[in-house]
């Protein structure tokens, strides 16, 4: 507001400063005198003079001032890894075209203050000039040409597909492997879609759409949909390649996520897709954010709580959609592969019910299909397979459950816990079930011993950051 103030202040300045010229002007034309015109010439020269400082001060300032809010500066760096290939050519850019600004700006008032009309100087009229004409037509065209260029290979650096050997799973532990999700956008939201157990998306079909039960067509004959699930947040580990498969429903939709510098169109008819690897966790991230003053302040949603502490990673629409556009935010978090394992697992689903069906799925599967008529593949091997995972770990986690509050159990736990949670079919669901049932042997599924609650309340959300160190297996 004080700024608005401010610059509506200096505008209304000048145009007084103009019209008291222009009157003074109007006395020298009525008199004739030209002493008075170069008066004039002189004073609105220097005037300009003087503006042209004031303002060219004033853009540093206020670069200085936004500097924590500008992308690629203070805590904007990028957090993926290819993100400082873009914060780099942003800030050749702004540097090539600052240095062109002030270069002109100053040309400008400086020439209109230098060749100002004043007694004894005499215009001088080119038709043209070649010399000049080259001149700035070819000093822009080869500093474009090194930002097209620049551009360009950033962009195939960036947009290279991953090759046909490369696997998609759940957990990547090599170099060829990565995780591959989907986002669909339509008004107004992002449907997302992960692989489940197998790395695998299942097919689609968008004459398969129904709004209720099958928002995104999936072919329930193909066996690598039983496992999908919809969650409503992205969830990812930290440091693992991902690729991210870009589709619309309805209208032209942009998958924008900020802090990794990914963005991509979301087009119907036309998957596009995009690859990144994050590289600092929501935990990092705030704490980069608290030393910040401008986090330092007291969140608007939760004013128990400042702001680096509400911190989220966030994926929106970056194309004007439609009139809910502003709504289609999904919350990404960045995590370790434990809680990203422990997240990947509570989407699965994992108790029991009465009837012997697992409870809390958000598989589509499971949700809408299993039972119906539509379900083709309740007989099928993969049905077969997928359900002896399911059962061993609904019984895992009842062990699990019962040791909860020993420590060294749960220490050791964590390994076949892991096995289970990657076991893609059910003989490994099964060993590492009995490895469980091993080290819990101690503990029924009834009796709960009475030991030290505060120590490990929850065994899956444990707090670890991996980019200070990786954790040891
Ligand atoms: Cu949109």
């Amino acid at each position: 507001m004080g700024f608005l103030v401010g610059a509506l202040c200096i505008i209304l300045f000048s145009v007084f400063l103009v019209q008291i010229g222009k009157a003074r002007e109007l006395a020298s034309t009525v008199y004739n005198d030209k002493s008075e015109e170069y008066a004039i010439n002189t004073f609105q020269a220097g005037f300009g003079m003087v503006f042209m400082i004031v303002f060219l001060l004033g853009c540093i300032a206020s670069f200085v001032y936004y500097m924590p809010y500008i992308l690629g500066w203070g805590p904007y760096t990028a957090a993926s890894e290819h993100g400082p290939v873009v914060d780099r050519l942003f800030n050749v850019t702004l540097l090539i075209t600052a240095i062109v600004f002030f270069i002109t700006q100053f040309a400008l008032f400086y020439f209109a203050w230098k060749y100002r009309g004043r007694k004894g100087s005499k215009g001088i009229y080119w038709a043209h000039n070649e010399k000049l004409e080259m001149v700035w037509m070819i000093v822009p065209s080869v500093v474009m040409t090194f930002l097209v260029i620049g551009g360009l290979q950033a962009w195939n650096q960036i947009m290279i597909d991953l090759p046909d050997d490369h696997k998609s799973v759940v957990l990547p532990s090599s170099e060829n492997e990565h995780i591959e999700i989907e986002a669909t956008g339509t008004q107004f939201l992002w449907i997302l879609r992960y692989p489940g157990r197998d790395g695998k998306l299942g097919i689609r079909d968008f004459t398969k759409i129904d709004g209720g039960t099958n928002p995104l067509g999936q072919v329930w004959s193909d066996p690598n949909n039983i496992d999908d699930f919809h969650p409503d947040k992205i969830v990812l580990p930290v440091g693992k390649k991902v690729r991210v498969r870009i589709t619309a429903r309805d209208v032209l939709h942009n998958f924008y996520i900020r802090d990794f510098r990914v963005k991509m169109d979301a087009v119907p008819g036309m998957p596009t897709y995009f690859i990144f690897t994050p590289t600092v966790t929501t935990d990092s991230m705030r704490r980069r954010l608290k030393e910040r003053p401008e986090w330092q302040v007291a969140d608007k949603n939760d004013p128990n709580k400042q702001r680096w502490e509400t911190f989220d990673y966030e994926l929106a629409c970056a194309e004007l959609c439609g009139r809910g556009h502003y709504s289609m935010r999904r919350i990404v978090k960045i995590v370790s592969d434990e809680e990203y394992l422990a997240w990947i697992d509570a989407q699965e689903g994992g108790s029991l019910s009465a009837e012997g069906q697992v409870e809390g799925v958000k598989t589509q599967y499971f949700a809408n299909i299993k039972g119906t008529a539509a379900d083709v593949l309740a007989s099928s091997e993969e049905m077969k397979n997928y359900e002896g995972i399911m059962a061993a770990k609904v019984k895992a986690n009842a062990k699990i459950e019962a040791a909860a509050k020993d420590v060294s159990i749960m220490a050791q736990v964590q390994v076949p816990l892991k096995a289970l949670r990657l076991a893609t079919t059910a003989a490994d669901a099964e060993k590492a079930f009995s490895e469980i049932d091993r080290i819990t042997a101690g503990y029924s599924t009834v009796e709960t011993p009475v030991m030290d609650t505060t120590a490990v309340a929850d065994t899956t959300a444990v707090e670890i950051d991996t980019t200070a160190a990786p954790t040891p297996h």
